[in-house]
């Protein structure tokens, strides 16, 4: 008998490591290799052995054809070795003969499983609680606590995936709370600019708008011009990077320019008001060019805003366009004289602005006032008399069409 024996009991019928049902097993492969052991001493030698993985991972040294009758899968090992963890990611870590474990599709480990488990996250997205090691020989995330119920986990961009928390957690997601699961209740929509009339407590100035008025207040620095720029989005915004949700900085707010020319970039934000947004630029925008003012952002939901990329011409979610072609009242991005007549349309009130105020196209002298110095300024603009004019703008056009 003691050639017919288990790795750690004597051949006393039962497998090494039980199986889920033992009697099972004692009613079919077990007593059929006592048997086998009783009738055929002789045929089982210790070099004849091959190490058998029965159902359930247990380990028992057999012959090759023992092995077979019991069902069994040899691991290729003359004989079971000491068990060692065995690490699965749909089971927990048992302790397991090592070639056992790779047959059912475990991997060993060096050593035993302990007792002490945590929230595992896998490749596959699904939390399990094991062993730290076997969690990192998983290639798992561990976390410190429990897995908790699935739930909607909303990640950027616009994706939703029924997650545990923490595994949302490590996707970059926001788990959208207890009871929630993508087919019932999705993820909230992502926030965006409001682009109304660019009238005061409104995304201002309104995207699309060419600002007209004067460059310099000495004809030679270019010192004025549109340097803070108004959000407003549709609901509260907060800052996407380190783990998402935060108070904004500004660099929520990047800055683009036409041209190839360096843009002026954001220098303060200011979020009391949030969802309205101040955004103050370390410079006025460079005439004869469009810029751009992207926000980064997400909601409270976590889901960030759309970025659609360039559209054309039209108000995408995420972006404020504003140009800068001194003289050009009537917005068509070149400065020729129908924008003296549309100077003097607006400021008789005969036509309205399509967007913002009279003032946003008629003070040229940017002194809060429309009077007669801004038609004064507006032909010096034109012919280009310094000061107030850098060069004459008659004739001049933005370098491109708005993006
Ligand atoms: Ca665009
Ligand atoms: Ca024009
Ligand atoms: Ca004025």
């Amino acid at each position: 008998m003691s050639d017919c024996r288990f790795r750690d009991r004597p051949c006393s019928g039962r497998i090494l490591h039980a199986a889920s049902n033992p009697r099972d097993l004692i009613t079919s492969a077990a007593v059929l290799l006592i048997l086998l052991c009783a009738a055929f001493p002789a045929a089982v030698r210790a070099g004849d052995t091959v190490a058998c993985c029965v159902a359930d991972g247990g380990c028992v040294d057999a012959t090759t054809q023992d092995c077979a009758d019991l069902g069994g899968t040899p691991t290729g090992a003359p004989e079971c070795l000491e068990p060692q963890a065995c690490c699965h990611a749909a089971d927990d870590c048992r302790n397991l003969d090592p070639g056992c474990c790779e047959l059912m599709g475990g991997l060993p480990n060096e050593d035993v499983c302990e007792t002490e488990i945590q929230a595992c996250c896998l490749e596959d997205g699904n939390c399990r609680m094991m062993t730290l090691r076997c969690c990192q020989r998983l290639f798992g995330i561990p976390f410190p606590g429990v897995c908790g119920q699935r739930q909607a986990c909303c990640r950027f961009p616009g994706e939703c995936f029924d997650l545990h928390p923490l595994c949302c957690q490590d996707a970059a997601g926001t788990s959208q709370g207890d009871g929630t699961t993508c087919a019932v209740d999705g993820c909230p929509p992502p926030p965006f600019v409001v682009h109304g009339e660019g009238l005061p407590g409104e995304t201002r100035p309104c995207s699309g708008y060419i600002d007209p008025r004067g460059e310099s207040s000495n004809g030679v620095d270019l010192d004025r011009g549109i340097s803070e720029i108004t959000i407003v989005f549709s609901e509260p915004v907060f800052a996407t990077f380190g783990g998402g949700g935060g108070p904004l900085t500004t660099s929520n707010f990047a800055v683009g320019e036409t041209g190839g020319g360096v843009p002026p970039v954001t220098a303060s934000i200011d979020a009391t008001n949030n969802p309205e947004i101040k955004v103050t630029l370390d410079r006025p925008i460079t005439p004869g060019e469009w810029t751009t003012i992207f926000a980064i952002v997400q909601n409270e939901s976590g889901v960030r805003i759309e970025n659609l990329g360039d559209l054309g011409a039209v108000d995408e979610p995420d972006r404020v366009d504003i140009g800068f072609l001194p003289c050009d009242v009537d917005q068509d991005g070149a400065v020729s004289p129908f924008d003296l007549l549309r100077f003097r349309q607006l400021v008789n009130e005969i036509v309205s602005p399509a967007c913002g105020q009279i003032e946003d196209y008629t003070d040229m002298n940017r002194n809060l006032d429309v009077d007669p110095f801004d038609l004064l300024v507006f032909r010096s603009l034109v012919h280009g008399v310094s000061p107030p004019a850098t060069r004459a703008w008659a004739g001049e056009a933005l370098s491109g069409p708005r993006p």
